[in-house]
């Protein structure tokens, strides 16, 4: 079995490229919390086809709602989350309904 020691260590190299390389195409899901009424990272900047999941930190309901209307999330409450997929790329302010003074910028890049 000597001979197939180098034989699997490329194989197994191979698999680490090529799932290096799927990763970097894939969709992603990026996270973002909600504290102390504000949506941190913002902006937040993704690709086109990743998903933003929005986790409230905070006691009380917030949600997620673009001003252009292109997405809204129900409110959500502590601990909880809403995840919004991004299939074009743009820039897309948003607020929460429950708190309009809460504001936040999603840049969705084109999708390599
Ligand atoms: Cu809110």
């Amino acid at each position: 079995m000597a001979g197939l020691g180098p034989l699997l260590r490329t194989a197994a190299a191979f698999a680490i490229l090529l799932m290096g390389a799927c990763s970097a195409d894939e969709p992603a899901t990026v996270n973002l919390m909600i504290e102390n009424f504000k949506f941190v990272p913002d902006p937040i900047t993704i690709r086109a086809g990743d998903s933003i999941i929005w986790t409230n930190g905070d006691p009380v309901g917030h949600n997620a709602q673009a001003s252009d209307n292109s997405f809204k999330t129900p409110l959500f409450f502590s601990d909880d989350s809403a995840t919004v997929r991004f299939d074009t790329a743009g820039t897309f302010p948003y607020f929460c309904g429950a708190h309009p003074e809460m504001v936040g910028t999603v840049i969705v890049e084109p999708a390599s």
